[in-house]
């Protein structure tokens, strides 16, 4: 199969582009690398050292694996590029990660808020334009979000697959069902642009019969794979600071360096994980089972286990000694909140999770401790506020 992978140079990207060409698909990463770019701008680096995609491509072929092309490319702003990379490539799939994914990052500042949707709504509109545009049949399987759904009280209701069956009253007290995609319920500017993805997917696949698979995946931890592991020079990113780093790899990354668990108000908050292998693993199973021509959008939760932020942080403590550190709450978020998830699709198709209890001390001693003197301490806090109350809050922490 020849696929594209848009964002192929990210944190889910990388790992996911060699896997495919190590199983034996003719793979194209399509990237700006604008992330590399925004790490400048912040001046953060990765935990672990990143090679540069030239050389990160080098080493893969070094090590033995099938070649790797690249395209620079911005999928939001170069359109007729991108159609003429689609007409002359006529890839069979498209994973498309080529998004701003940090929740804090996406809520810094007007301009980021900005640039936030400008990138991530023209990218996936440009794509869904251009394979119409194109006249090609092809599969985009796309990197969504579990946020999607919203972590407000949904009452202790299991969340299904992307779509809800309701009963519908009518004024004569009829009544008629209907499946409809689940409400959306953001919370921040990053995680409105994936409801809006959503939406157009499903214009898409309504009007043009564009085929195309939706995985809401949770929050995903961990570094490598098997395959990044290869060659230092393959290496995955790890980041831990305020804006991009999520939430167990900061932990995992605090505890190796002694730094209190930063757990935003009571840790109430309840998330989903996966991890780095089983994301890559699931990309590769939901392009082996591409929907069918005419089907509706498939969509799957891509996660493994839910957990409580400050159970995480116990865990992680318990592992390794850490202390933890309740602080005010840069977000407006909900305080506590349940998450019961339908995952059956992937584990139906073969998934084999790896759980915190198989792989949490692993990656605190193989990378966050390995690599713990290339932190800056100073980039960990988290400052980007949700609203001014939220500022306000953080300026009095002690
Ligand atoms: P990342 O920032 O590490 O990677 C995204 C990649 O896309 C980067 O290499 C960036 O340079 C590229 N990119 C961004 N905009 C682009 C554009 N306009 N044109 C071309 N390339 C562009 O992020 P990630 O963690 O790898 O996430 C990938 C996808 O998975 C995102 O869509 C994200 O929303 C989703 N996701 C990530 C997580 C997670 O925990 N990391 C969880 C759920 C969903
Ligand atoms: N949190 C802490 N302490 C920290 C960092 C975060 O308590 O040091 C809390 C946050 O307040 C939040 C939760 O942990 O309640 C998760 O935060 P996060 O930064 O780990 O995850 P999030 O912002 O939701 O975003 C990440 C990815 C995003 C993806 C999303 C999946 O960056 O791309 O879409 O996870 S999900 O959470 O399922 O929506």
């Amino acid at each position: 199969m020849k696929v594209l992978v848009l964002g192929g140079d990210g944190f889910c990207g990388w790992p996911c582009a060699v896997n495919l060409a190590d199983a034996g698909h003719d793979v194209m990463i399509v990237d700006n690398l604008s992330r590399r770019k925004i790490d400048i701008d912040l001046g953060v680096e990765s935990l672990t050292p990143i090679a540069t995609i030239g050389d990160r491509l080098k080493a893969w072929e070094q090590v033995g694996g099938k070649r790797i092309a690249f395209v620079l490319l911005d999928i939001a702003k170069e359109y007729d590029r991108l159609l003429d990379l689609l007409r002359v490539e006529k890839p069979d799939a498209i994973v498309h990660f080529a998004e701003q994914r940090a929740a804090p990052y996406s809520m810094k500042s007007s301009a980021t808020k900005r640039y936030t949707v400008d990138n991530n709504v023209n990218g996936t509109h440009n794509l869904l334009a251009a394979i119409v545009e194109s006249g090609l049949d092809i599969h985009i399987v796309h990197l969504g979000t579990m946020g999607v759904y919203g972590y407000g009280s949904h009452r202790g209701a299991t969340i299904p697959e992307g779509y809800l069956t309701v009963e519908v009253p009518q004024p004569d007290g009829s009544r008629f069902t209907e499946r409809i995609l689940h409400p959306t319920d953001p919370g921040s500017v990053y995680h409105m642009t994936k409801t809006l993805d959503q939406l157009l997917f499903f214009y898409y696949n309504k009007n043009d019969s564009i085929r195309i698979t939706d995985l809401h995946q949770g929050i995903v931890w961990g570094t490598n794979t098997s395959l990044t592991e290869k060659d230092p020079r393959l290496t995955n990113r790890f980041d831990y600071d305020g804006d991009y780093g999520t939430v167990l790899n900061r932990f995992l990354m605090q505890a190796a360096i002694g730094y209190p668990l930063t757990v935003h108000g009571t840790g109430g908050q309840t998330r989903a994980f996966i991890h780095i292998r089983d994301s890559v693993r699931c990309v590769q199973l939901a392009l082996d089972n591409p929907p069918t021509s005419g089907e509706k959008v498939k969509i799957f939760n891509q996660m493994t286990e839910s957990h409580r932020v400050a159970d995480l942080a116990e865990k992680v403590a318990a592992l390794t000694g850490a202390e933890t550190n309740y602080q005010a709450n840069p977000r407006k978020e909900a305080i506590e909140n349940d998450l019961i998830v339908d995952n059956r699709c992937f584990l139906e198709l073969g998934l084999r999770p790896t759980t915190l209890d198989d792989g949490l001390l692993a990656e605190v001693v193989d990378v966050a401790r390995r690599w713990a003197d290339r932190c800056d301490r100073s980039r960990i806090p988290c400052l980007s506020a949700w609203t001014t109350r939220q500022a306000e809050a953080i300026a009095a922490r002690p």
